[in-house]
Formats: C-alpha cells, structure tokens, sequence
C-alpha cells in the first residue's frame, strides 16, 4: 500500500452488508429491494458526501456480489482502495421499512466474510495518516479478530471515532459496555444514543449525565444523539444543545445516526467546529431519514448545509440509490 497514495481524511472500518428491505411484515412471496449498507458503508458516504476523502476498511466476498458492492462504494464517493476480497459469504440483514426506527433487524451475518476483518488487516501507516478514524460497536460485536482490529486502530488513529451502536442481537449488554469503557479513554469522539444505548450501557438516566460519564472516562469529546430532539455536546469548553433539524420526509430511519457520525467526523477533519460540525451532522441525517435503506438518500454537502440554515427545497430529497 502507498501511504502517500492512501492519505484520507477519514478511514472508516466496519462490516458492509447486504440490506433486504420490503414494505410488508415478512412473508413468503413479498417483493424485497436488495440495498448496500451496514454502519461503516453509511458513515464514510456520508462523510464522503460531507467533503472528505474517505477510505473504507471492508472485507467483501471475491465474487460478483463483492464486485457489485465495490461498485457502490465507488458511486458513493468512497475510496476502494482499502477494501479486501476473499472466499465467504457476504452478510445480510432484513429489515421491514422503519419510519419510526422501532425495528431491529434480522441478520444472516454470523461467520460472515467481513467478520473475518482482523488486525492484520489494518496497516499503521494507513491509520496513522487518517485526520480521523471511525469504528462501532457493531465492528467490537461481529468477532474477536474484528474487536482486535477495532483496538488496533484506536492505538494508531490520531482522532479515534467510537460510536457504540448497541445490537442487542449480536452482542450482550456486558461485552458492548466493556468495549466502550475500554474504548472510550482513547476517543477524541465518542457518539451515543440516548436514552437506548447509554441508559443500557452506562446506566444513566440522562444525556448531560451519560456526556459527563465518558468525559471523566477520558473521551475528548461527546455526542449524545437524543433522537428527533436533538444532540448534547460536550468538550473542554464546550457544552452545548444542538436541536435536531426537522425531516422534510419520514421514510426509514436506517442511516440516520450513521450520516450524524459521518457528517460531524468529516466536517470537525474539515476544520469546523465542534457545534457547527454537529449541527450539519443533525441536518444530514434528518435528510437521510426520508430515502428508503441506509444509503438510499445520501445528501450533498450543499443540500445539508441548504437544511441546516433552513433553506432546504423540501422535494429535493430523492432516491440515489
Ligand atoms: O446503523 C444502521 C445499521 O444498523 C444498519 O446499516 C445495519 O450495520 C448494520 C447493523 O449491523 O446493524
């Protein structure tokens, strides 16, 4: 690898799976839309979208459906340079459309390819170069190889990303908080959700309270998405209330608090700052939420930065899926 070739803004590193989305309960015969997505696909197209220069750390099948895949992350502005292929089986989630972002998905991803993500796969110049480096939970929960990639880059990154995306269907309440408690020390962003995530795992019943838990961990700064209120910050020097951006359009929530985290990583890479960077962060994801699967409506940055001061063309957003 060439790390002057390979000099990102932000390396993202994750799992992509196949999305099998449909309108109706799951049934036999019901017709199914076949999207791309998993967390780490949506954070870098929205940071990609956002202004950066994005690479994505993902092992796909070395097959059509890989190539396929490949061909995605291209059309969404992303790097393919730090995808790898190799023999396995592509995971796959299912999932009903979620307007209300009430639905868990049901996966078909255990000992999938991109579970076999681990340490070696992460080159230290690559991570060492990156302005940011974003991982989840979801990456701690898919295997140890993969949890080891995962701490392996925090080693590396000069601004570590966590956001903690708590699957109750793929790992336990104990191991999703060791990872964070282990993580957080080392994040100069951690981005929980609240009340779901961080009342599960840090037991506690606010967002101010959860912000101040991972502060005295060590996280540099704070993100506490709050759903379709908004999103408290915290940072030396900082503690603000970000109220969410209204959506023009209610589709499915996938991706919603995937685009916040891409958005904010690239823009605070980009130089804003930590308040202006949420707020386009908030904008993006009340925009995403009205395409159909997780990268089904990716706005530009001019769109974001158009809804963020309240200028947005309701009617604008459209599938680029
Ligand atoms: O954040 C949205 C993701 O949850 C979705 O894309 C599926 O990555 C996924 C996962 O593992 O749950």
């Amino acid at each position: 690898m060439n790390a002057i070739h390979d000099s990102f803004d932000v390396v993202v590193m994750g799992e992509i799976l196949v999305e099998v989305a449909t309108d109706l309960p799951f049934a036999h015969g019901v017709p199914a839309q076949l999207g791309i997505s998993g967390d780490a696909l949506n954070v870098a197209a929205a940071a990609a979208a956002a202004g950066a220069k994005v690479g994505l750390l993902s092992v796909l099948t070395d097959d059509e459906l890989g190539r396929a895949i490949a061909a995605r992350i291209a059309e969404l502005g992303i790097s393919t340079n730090l995808l790898t292929f190799r023999r396995g089986q592509q995971g796959v989630y299912l999932v009903h459309s979620d307007p209300h972002g009430e639905r868990e998905f049901s996966y078909a991803r255990s000992g999938s390819v991109g579970s076999t993500l681990g340490p070696d796969d992460v080159d230290p110049a690559v991570f060492e170069a990156a302005g940011a480096v974003v991982a989840g939970g979801i990456a701690c929960a898919i295997s140890t190889t993969a949890r080891a990639a995962v701490v392996k880059a925090a080693g590396l990154a000069k601004r570590f990303v966590y956001d903690p995306n708590f699957r109750p269907r793929l790992t336990s309440v104990e191991d999703a908080t060791a990872a964070l408690t282990y993580l957080a020390p080392q994040t100069f962003l951690v981005t929980p959700s609240f009340p779901g995530e961080t009342g599960a795992l840090l037991g506690v019943s606010s967002a101010e309270e959860a912000a101040s838990k991972l502060r005295a961990l060590g996280a540099a700064n704070v993100a506490v998405t709050c759903g379709a209120k908004g999103v408290q910050l915290e940072a030396d020097g900082v503690s603000a209330w970000v109220p969410a951006v209204p959506a023009p359009a209610l589709v499915d929530q996938t991706g919603a608090g995937d685009a916040f985290v891409g958005t904010l990583t690239a823009r605070l890479v980009l130089g804003d700052d930590f308040p202006t960077a949420a707020r386009y962060g908030a904008a993006a994801s009340s925009l995403v939420v009205g395409g159909k699967g997780g990268t089904g409506f990716i706005p530009t940055f001019e769109q974001t930065r158009a809804h963020a001061a309240g200028t947005f063309v309701a009617g604008a957003v459209s599938s680029n899926a």
